[in-house]
């Protein structure tokens, strides 16, 4: 039987929360990199769970091996849940950056009344190489503020407050935002779907 899980993510802020959140599992967590595989999976399903199945599945079968893949975004109420599936492309520019992506969501809520609640969500979805595919979520709760704060994590992390902790997600210890992200809870919440496939091993 394969012990191996493959994490079926090219952003490599998912691949270095992904494995310390797995970090326990008794499987030996192998990246794209780790195995010489480039894969890029367009990403044109409408739902998160689409895009999750349709990025672990491409994964799992290239590599022959089980996948993970996360498809995430940020939520915001203020603005109808944008920019939501679509969080790794908002932007109004061509090769814009995680920082160009923040600020453009800042300009999008200026003159909207405070607080911007917003959460953060993940759809892990699970593939074999065979061609099934299980899915787990987890959500996160916060607001977004006007400055940035803090340099841990990635994406929209600066401006994400967590009012009950008085701390962005990028001012966090690593180890605290992988206890209680939106990744961490999708992760949490997948792991009956891993001890089964793997065996508890
Ligand atoms: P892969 O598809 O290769 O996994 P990606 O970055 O394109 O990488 P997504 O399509 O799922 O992945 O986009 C998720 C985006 O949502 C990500 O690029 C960030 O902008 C945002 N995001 C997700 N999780 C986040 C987190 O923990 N902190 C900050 N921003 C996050």
């Amino acid at each position: 039987m394969n012990h191996r899980l493959l994490i079926a993510t090219n952003n490599q802020g998912k691949v270095r929360e992904l494995q310390e959140i797995l970090s326990d599992l008794h499987v030996e967590l192998v990246t794209p990199t780790q195995i010489g595989l480039t894969l890029e999976v367009e990403e044109d399903g409408s739902t998160y769970e689409e895009n999750a199945a349709k990025k672990a599945l491409a994964f799992a079968r290239t590599s022959g091996l089980i996948a993970l893949a996360d498809d995430s975004g940020l939520e915001v109420d203020a603005l109808d849940g944008a920019p939501g599936i679509y969080s790794a492309r908002y932007s109004s520019k061509p090769g814009a950056t995680d920082a160009d992506r923040r600020a453009y969501l800042l300009e999008k809520l200026t003159g909207k009344p405070h607080p911007w609640t917003a959460h953060f969500h993940a759809t892990i979805a699970i593939a074999t190489p065979e061609g099934s595919v299980q899915l787990a979520e987890g959500n996160c709760p916060g607001e977004i503020i006007p400055e940035e704060r803090g340099s841990g994590g990635f994406g929209y992390d600066p401006i994400f407050f967590l009012p009950e902790l008085g701390q962005t997600m990028a001012e966090l210890p690593a180890a605290e935002k992988n206890r209680l992200s939106h990744r961490a809870r999708a992760a949490q919440a997948a792991r009956p779907i891993l001890a089964d496939l793997f065996g508890n091993k």
